[in-house]
């Protein structure tokens, strides 16, 4: 290999910093907002498994569907559930649910640790997947993809039927 000239050798750089700066934009967003198209590679998540997720059906023209779904933890050590994407909706935030002075509101929920052999549910009321920016209507019976995402990087993908209530959780 020929050694490069100056203005190559700039050109390479210059991508180079900006790839950086472009992954550090990427794991460093306080949101769990992401799109579609940043559905990258696939790092297994080996010890967590998922049971009963759904997408509760909302009224044609909704802005804004929850999900639910309850983590099991098989591994020994705690995991921790970052963030969320899906292939149907442009943006998905974890909420959690809190009811002050009787009035049901919500705020954007952290990083969720789900302890060895332990469990994490998402559920009406309490923690979900608020799922903005659909791309299309969607009906009962419809199945939505999720990518799960850790802070270990792994990941783990999910589909989630759209229905009026939960699914039986499944016994163990
Ligand atoms: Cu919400």
């Amino acid at each position: 290999m020929k050694p490069a000239n100056p203005s190559q050798l700039l050109a390479v750089i210059a991508i180079a910093v900006l790839a950086i700066a472009a992954g550090m934009t990427c794991t460093a967003a306080p949101q769990m907002a992401t799109k579609t198209s940043q559905v990258g590679a696939m790092v297994p998540n080996k010890t967590v498994h998922v049971d009963a997720a759904w997408v509760r059906a909302a009224p044609p023209g909704a802005m804004m569907l929850a999900g639910y779904m309850t983590l099991h933890n098989d591994g020994k050590e705690p995991a921790r559930f970052a963030w969320a994407q899906s292939d149907v909706f442009g943006m998905v935030e974890l909420h959690q649910t809190l009811i002050t002075n009787g009035i049901s509101t919500m705020r954007t929920a952290g990083e969720q640790t789900i302890p060895a052999g332990g469990s994490l549910r998402f559920e009406p009321g309490g923690l979900h997947l608020m799922l903005m920016q659909a791309q299309h209507a969607l009906k009962i019976g419809d199945q939505v993809r999720f990518r799960l995402h850790f802070a270990d990087g792994s990941m783990l993908d999910v589909t989630a039927p759209v229905s009026a209530e939960a699914p039986a959780p499944t016994v163990h």
